[in-house]
């Protein structure tokens, strides 16, 4: 209850931000006084998001990224097989790996989510790559990914653009 609040008022900052900018101000030293962001989304019986999140952009550049963990409550295996967002032109998923001593990226057609196992999207590891950003992603702004799972049902996920510096 207390984190549906906080993830609501985050959410009507955002809508507000450009009406209210002492507001902004203030919700922008509360999130960074914060050690760690807490937010827990229920999709529906079988699906829990938490703690998702993207990447401010940095100015010059048009690209992003998106976190967070993926919990699968269910007895079969989730398969997602694609995202969209309306902030970008393309939306993929991605996993860093190495290769030659140097992190790369490689584009993944599927995320899978195992049975009551669960999946997490992180720096240096499975992400969403948000490419061709149209407005710059700024701290506190909520974007809203739409997942489309291999069954054919879809939902979206919340997420909280994080300052740049906390990545
Ligand atoms: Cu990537």
């Amino acid at each position: 209850m207390k984190k549906n609040s906080l993830y609501l008022a985050l959410l009507m900052g955002c809508f507000h931000s450009t009406a209210f900018a002492t507001d902004v101000i203030h919700a922008d030293n509360h999130l960074q006084s914060q050690q760690k962001y807490t937010n827990i989304q229920k999709i529906n019986s079988a699906l829990t998001i938490e703690n998702a999140t993207a990447k401010a952009t940095i100015p010059g550049t048009n690209i992003s990224a998106g976190y967070m963990k993926i919990i699968n409550n269910s007895d079969t295996a989730i398969t997602l097989v694609s995202a969209s967002s309306t902030i970008a032109k393309h939306t993929e998923f991605h996993r860093m790996f190495m290769r030659d001593n140097t992190m790369a990226m490689r584009k993944l057609e599927t995320l899978e989510i195992p049975a009551n196992g669960e999946l997490i999207l992180a720096s240096k590891s499975y992400h969403l790559m948000f490419m061709g950003v149209k407005q710059d992603l700024k701290p506190n702004q909520v974007i809203t990914v739409t997942m489309q799972q291999k069954n054919g049902k879809q939902f979206d996920v919340h997420l909280l653009v994080m300052p740049i510096k906390k990545h």
